[in-house]
């Protein structure tokens, strides 16, 4: 006996072969037992009973969506600072001037634990309306121990609070804080010899990330903070390649990152390297269309590698205040000319595996019943329309 089915639903289950790779079970149904998908397959071979059952009235049921790449931990806005850009100045010469995410540093620096749980709120309870079940969310507004602390602090309470999974990621190689000023190589040092072991100690960040750049850190320093993380017994993230070509896609795949984030500039020999050490490039399409950059990824040296590619928010106030991220696969088809299988697997099969999760991201037995309702009358629909929201339904571990 099941704890529950659905039945009534076309399933896009995102585990069917090379030449359909949406999975597409039509008429089907699902079981759950103990949180976990029990069975899945055409309605009329459901087998046994369950304590409650769901008529779907043709609903679409996805795997639940993951957002693998937010800051929706922080302060304040910037849209002051937009409205500079849109008088002609660029976002680096923004930061340089020590605007951009050092103001954002500054707010959430003042701001208390409470009042930063109460401004991210309804940024992640806008996310799960669409259908998201895992959300990741950086550190990286702090800037120091206690303050970067303090952010994964809120992102633990946010998990705590709401019926949806949260990976933490300590991003304290973000920017360079007040405190540092001139001075970044030592305050990379302290990154990885100070906030970094204590992070890793205190239990609250799952994986670590890095902003490497010229605007942020050199490679050096970042292989000196991925070196601290393989210590510490953390995953690495990077932010690769976003302003210009750092070698970024070739650093991740060196050190086996989970995945490398961004990537208009990385070059193709970075690229199939990442292909080869299993990490996933994941798009970030709201950041630029937000920038207005000119440089897309090499979707077709993606694609030519076998590389994995996701798509997420990077839900931040500087670069990317997107709160939705079905809007964000309407961009990744038309700014970066995925296909509506290719967006549906980014923010599903391959954002998981982004974040190092095999238990999540696809609709098969043994796995999480996260799942995500939808009335739609194809798939497409949901990289089709720009606003709305079509999810009428949404699962957690068989609960909802
Ligand atoms: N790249 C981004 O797009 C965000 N962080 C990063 O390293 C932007 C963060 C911000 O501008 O506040
Ligand atoms: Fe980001």
């Amino acid at each position: 006996m099941f704890d529950r089915v659905w039945t009534g639903a076309h399933l896009c289950t995102m585990d069917g072969p090379p030449e359909d790779p949406l999975g597409i079970v039509e008429d089907g149904a699902i079981a759950a037992k103990d949180g976990r998908i029990a069975w899945i397959g055409r309605r009329r071979d459901l087998p046994g009973r369950a304590a409650q059952a769901t008529e779907c009235h043709g609903a679409w049921i996805l795997p639940g969506l993951v957002d693998c790449h937010t800051h929706l931990v922080f302060a304040g806005d910037r849209a002051a600072e937009f409205e500079q850009r849109l008088a002609g100045a660029s976002y680096e010469a923004i930061a340089r001037a020590g605007g951009g995410i050092l103001s954002t540093v500054r707010a959430t620096r003042a701001a208390g634990e409470d009042a930063l749980l109460r401004e991210a709120e309804p940024r992640l309870v806008g996310l799960m309306a669409e259908g998201v079940t895992t959300v990741e969310i950086k550190s990286g507004y702090g800037l120091s121990l206690e303050a970067e602390l303090a952010q994964l602090r809120v992102a633990r309470r946010l998990a705590a609070e709401h019926p949806v999974e949260v990976a933490t990621t300590l991003l304290a190689a973000h920017a360079v804080p007040p405190e540092f000023a001139g001075r970044r190589a030592e305050y990379a040092r302290h990154v990885a010899e100070e906030i970094l072991p204590a992070a890793a100690a205190s239990g609250l960040a799952d994986a670590v990330d890095a902003f490497c750049e010229r605007i942020a850190f050199t490679p050096e320093e970042t292989e000196m903070v991925f070196e601290a993380a393989r210590a510490a017994g953390l995953p690495v993230k990077l932010h690769a390649d976003q302003l210009s070509d750092g070698g970024g896609a070739a650093l991740a795949a060196r050190h086996g990152a989970l995945s490398a984030d961004h990537l208009e500039y990385a070059n193709p020999e970075g690229l199939a390297a990442m292909a080869r050490a299993g990490s996933v490039a994941v798009l970030l399409p709201g950041a630029f269309h937000f920038l207005r950059e000119e440089r897309r990824p090499d979707i077709g040296a993606m694609r030519a590698a076998g590389l994995r590619m996701a798509v997420a928010t990077d839900l931040n106030p500087g670069s990317s205040p997107a709160l939705s991220l079905l809007l964000m696969l309407n961009l990744a088809c038309t700014l970066f000319r995925l296909t509506v299988a290719e967006a549906l697997l980014g923010v599903t099969r391959h954002a998981a595996a982004a974040l190092g999760l095999s238990d999540r991201g696809r609709l098969a037995p043994g796995l999480r019943c996260d799942l995500a309702l939808y009335r739609i009358g194809r798939p497409a629909e949901l990289c089709y329309w720009m606003g709305g929201n079509p999810c009428t339904g949404r699962v957690l571990a068989g609960r909802g």
